[in-house]
Parts: C-alpha cells; structure tokens; sequence
C-alpha cells in the first residue's frame, strides 16, 4: 500500500488496506490507478509464513533479489534489515527473530531519488496547509521509475557451520589448453574441519580437485568459455565437518580470457566484434519486474538476428538473466546504476568544448558513496560470470566537466582492484563527450560511445550525420590509436507501421537508413570493435514531448514484434563473423 504519511504505519500489525500486489513485479502497473502509479515516496509490503519446525535447526535466510530504492525489512515487528540501491541483492539471517506460529514480514520502500542516489533524481517536496508533503522525483535519465520488490524473494537454509561465497578467477594457457582455476571459499559460522572442492565438467565428470579455501586447480584440455557457444564448468565445494560434507555449494563458471590490446577486444585471445544491443529491464504489467519468458525470448531473438551481446543498460540485472547468458553465450557489458550524473544539459557544444569548461555537476552531485557501494555490490554479485566481459562504471555522465577525472579516478581503481577477474572497464560517453572534450577517456580500456546523429543532432540529415559520425571516430582512433572504441548507443525512434517515401524522421524507412548509414562508417574505422544499438525493445519512459508512450528507440516494439529494420541488422550481423571482423 501506498504511504499516505498521515498516521504511522506499525510494521509489527497487519496493514491497513486491502490491496494486494504480485510480487515480483514493479508495484506501478498493476493498480490500475494514476495516482498510485505515479506514487513518489514510501509504500508497504507484507505477508506472513511459517516455517516448519525442523527447518528451524538450520541457518535461514531471507534473501531479496532487489527492492527497488530503499528498504527497511521488518520481521514481527522489528527491524532486521535496511539496503540502499534498487538492483543489487541483500540478506539477513532471521533465525532469531522467527516464532512457532504465523510470521509477519512487512517491508517499507521507497523509490525517492536524489542527488545522493544513483540512478540521479531531482527531488522535490511542497507541503500544503494541512502539513501534508507531497514528493516529487523528476528522474534526470530516459526510463519510468518503476519501483517496488523486482525480484525474487527467497528464504534458503544452510547448516550453522556454512559456506557463505565462492570466488573463481581462471588463468588460462590458451596455447597449452590449460587453466589454473584459482578458487577462495569463505566461510561463516563455526569453522570446517576441512573445505574441498572437485570441479566437474558439462557431463559431471570430475575433471579437478583440490582442497583449502584458497586453491589452485589446474583443468587440462579445458573447454573454453565462447561467445554463443558456452561451456561451464561446476565447481563442487563441501565444507565437511568429522569427514561427513555438512554444506554444499555449486557455482557454474566458464573459462575464457579478455583482454584489450593493440585496439582490439580480445576473448580468448581472438579479436571479438560486439553486435548487439542496450536493452531495459522493461516489459508490459511487470514493469522492471523479473519477467523470465520475456529473458528466454528476448536472448533467442538476439540470436537469430546474429547478436553476440547486450549491455545492462542502465543498472545491473537481475541474477536469472545473468545465469541465462552464461549458459546461452550471450556476452555482457555489466552496467552500475549510474545514471543521469548530469545536473545541467545544454545544447552548446562549442562551450562544453572549452578546455576550462565546468558545470555544477561534480559540485552538486553527492554521489560518491552510493556509486562506491554500487561498484561493490554489482562486483561482489557477478564476478564469477563469465558472460561478463567488461564493466560499466556509469552511463553518460558529465565527462566533459572539470572535475569529472577527480571523481572517476578512484571509482576506477576501486574496481580493477575489487574484480578478482581483472576485466577491462569503461564509462560510457555522451555526445559531448568527445576526443577534445572529455576529461578522463584516459581511464578508460574500451571507448565506448553514446552517438545520435541524424537524430537529436541533425535530425533527418543523413549525410551531415554520416561526415560527422566519420569525423569523430577517427579523431577518436586518432587521439587513441591503442584503445577500441565501439557505439553503446545509436538510433532513431520509430513508430511501427509509419512509413514514408520521403524517409522522414520517425518511420520504419529512416531507421533502415540511419543504421544503414552507421554501419558504412562503422566498417572504415580500423579499431572499431562493436556496435550496440539502442535500444533492444520500445520501453517506458517518464512523460515528455519527445515520447509517445515511452521511447520507441526499439528495433522490436515492446511486446517483441519485429520493426522493419530487423531484417536488414540480421542480414548485417549474419555477415558479420563473431571474431576476426576487423583485420
Ligand atoms: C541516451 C541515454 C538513454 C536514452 C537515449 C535516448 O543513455 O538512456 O534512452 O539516450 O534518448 O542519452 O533514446
């Protein structure tokens, strides 16, 4: 229920309302309701269970896949947990706070966002006669604010004496088909006698073993890990207790290498070419909901137009979609939620250009903290995927502001020095981020760009767009000749259906042009190693005079009907071998 904010609310008592809310899902679509669709500020969850007396000797706990911006988790009554940020997991053992009976499990959200928080809000309250305050997120990036318990919540059992998370980093040999697997196990509760760990192949064989919570195994004739063509591993751990296995965890991994080097994007030391998209956590009724038919179709229809990968535009996924590209061979740029680090957008680019040039951002945003937690969180959660291939540090902020290297230089080291993998990493840039402008591309690994020209820019001119899109890239091969660049962004919106003899903005005409035109250019750049459109599916957005219900950047429609263009992307990406593309 929504949080009128008029008489508090007991976590400990049934609520007072009668509305009921599937989870998971975004609360927003599912009331049928403007007012509480918009609801900016504070809702309430809740239900009760019982656990089964025996269940009770073991470790439980509650795990929740996201809440969606900022829970407070309440069982009977008392507060056992809080998490700020909307799309990593948290949990609490919650042994101790169980009773016989009924449990009541009330949680409070909230999805306000502000210039604390990343993805970027800009808040605002007004409070009327009586003192009741209305709340106001104004979001300062292109996607509705869909809130609520998103993903999966779960209670799981583990003895007292646990295995609590795995790590898995892989050396390979590549010229000797041969991989140190480097595992550490840590542990929580009274200590194992002995930690060991077999490694199993895709047919259960055991293929390694090794013992310790810091281990080597060495994997011959290993099977490695390639984009569309997966091979995971398993790897066995038992904590074992008076020579008896008391706690068993199973972690899927695959073996590959990445690397960047010489302008090129390395997998298994092979040059890869991105093709693919930026994609939202976004369907009908769901919202940003876990939505696992729509994951199935959405990998199975990248891959019958030839894509290799997709970025988590603009926030890390859910669990389920990460496993799901391990297993398909789906690779993935891994994005934080930063988002809409920008508090002023002007259209003036020969000011931005200016080498002194500052705005408020790197002054008014106090993003630092959350961001640094953020890093922590999507690494802590997947750094054993293999899909995973690079990170995101943040999507389109203000790179072009003095101050911008100041704030990213830590965020960068905090990660290199965090992922046990040591994958390349990246921010992505906005258009007035370019090779003159920007102030830290020097951190970067990857370039990787955000680029509409022929739409916001130019709008409809082709041709303008085509010299401009050459320009950039080769001043930015220019500027760069060692670091690949590749698009994370580019597109046009598109309503299906419209057409135009004229391929005029807007019809499924000009959005075959604008790629058509992309990709010409694309293929004269030598260190140009992907391209990734924008974006996957139409999705919802706030309201604005630029969007017809939502931003229909889409190549399918949000129900997944194909627009035009599809046809000629697969014919491209079919052409277009996975490695090797560029000599
Ligand atoms: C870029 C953003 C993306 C937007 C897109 C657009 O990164 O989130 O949806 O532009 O305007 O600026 O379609």
């Amino acid at each position: 229920m929504v949080d009128p904010e008029t008489t508090p609310i007991d976590p400990g008592k049934p609520l007072p309302t009668n509305d009921v809310m599937a989870v998971p899902a975004s609360f927003n679509d599912q009331t049928a309701e403007a007012k509480i669709r918009s609801h900016t500020g504070y809702f309430w969850y809740q239900r009760s269970f019982t656990v089964a007396k025996p269940l009770r000797a073991q470790r439980l706990v509650l795990r929740f896949g996201s809440a969606t911006h900022e829970a407070w988790v309440y069982l009977n009554g008392k507060e056992i947990t809080h998490h700020k940020g909307g799309f990593t997991p948290f949990e609490v053992e919650i042994n101790d706070y169980l009773k016989d009976e009924d449990n009541l499990l009330t949680v409070k959200l909230s999805n306000i966002l502000d210039y604390s928080t990343i993805p970027v809000g800009n808040y605002s309250e007004t409070k009327d006669v009586d003192g009741h305050i209305t709340r106001k997120v104004d979001e300062n990036f292109d996607f509705f604010n869909y809130a609520g318990l998103n993903r999966p919540i779960k209670i799981y059992s583990t003895p007292k004496a646990h295995i609590d998370d795995i790590v898995i980093a892989p050396d390979v040999d590549l010229a000797h088909k041969q991989a140190d697997v480097h595992i550490m196990v840590q542990t929580g509760g009274e200590p194992f006698d002995e930690v060991r760990t077999i490694i199993l192949d895709e047919e259960g064989h055991q293929v390694g073993e090794g013992s310790g919570t810091d281990e080597q195994i060495t994997l011959s004739r290993v099977h490695l890990w390639q984009p569309l063509h997966a091979y995971l591993y398993t790897a066995k751990v038992e904590g074992m207790l008076n020579g008896q296995p008391v706690d068993i965890y199973e972690e899927p991994f695959g073996v590959r290498t990445v690397k960047v080097t010489d302008g090129k994007f390395l997998i298994n030391g092979q040059p890869f070419y991105f093709k693919g998209f930026g994609k939202h956590e976004d369907t009908y009724i769901n919202g940003k909901g876990l939505n696992e038919a729509y994951n199935v179709l959405d990998l199975n229809l990248m891959k019958k137009m030839g894509a290799n990968s997709f970025r988590t535009s603009h926030y890390p996924y859910s669990d389920e979609m990460m496993r799901l590209c391990d297993r398909e061979g789906i690779v993935v740029i891994d994005e934080t939620p930063a988002v809409g680090l920008m508090v002023s957008f002007t259209f003036d680019n020969s000011e931005i250009s200016k080498p002194g040039y500052q705005d408020d951002t790197w002054k008014d945003l106090k993003t630092a903290t959350a961001h640094r937690q953020a890093i922590h969180e999507i690494i802590d959660r997947d750094k054993n995927h293999a899909c995973v291939v690079m990170w995101s540090i943040a999507n389109e902020a203000a790179n072009y502001s003095k101050g911008a290297h100041e704030y990213f230089e830590p965020l960068f080291k905090l990660a290199r020095q965090l992922d046990p993998q040591k994958r390349p990493l990246t921010y992505i840039d906005l258009v007035w981020s370019n090779p003159q402008s920007d102030k830290s591309s020097d951190l970067l690994d990857v370039i990787c760009l955000n680029r509409y020209y022929g739409w916001y820019l130019d709008t409809g001119d082709l041709e303008i767009s085509e010299e401009k899109t050459r320009a950039e890239l080769k001043a930015w091969q220019a500027k760069y000749p060692d670091k690949p660049i590749m698009y994370t962004e580019y597109g046009a919106d598109t309503i299906p259906g419209l057409h135009s003899a004229y391929d005029e903005p807007w019809s499924e005409e000009f959005q075959e042009d604008y790629y058509r035109m992309n990709s010409r250019v694309f293929d004269e750049i030598p260190n140009f190693v992907g391209e990734q459109l924008w974006n996957f599916a139409d999705f919802q957005t706030k309201y604005g005079i630029q969007r017809v219900q939502g931003n229909k950047k889409g190549v399918f429609t949000r129900s997944r009907e194909p627009k035009s263009v599809v046809r000629y992307l697969s014919q491209r990406w079919h052409s277009i071998p996975n490695f090797g593309y560029k000599k």
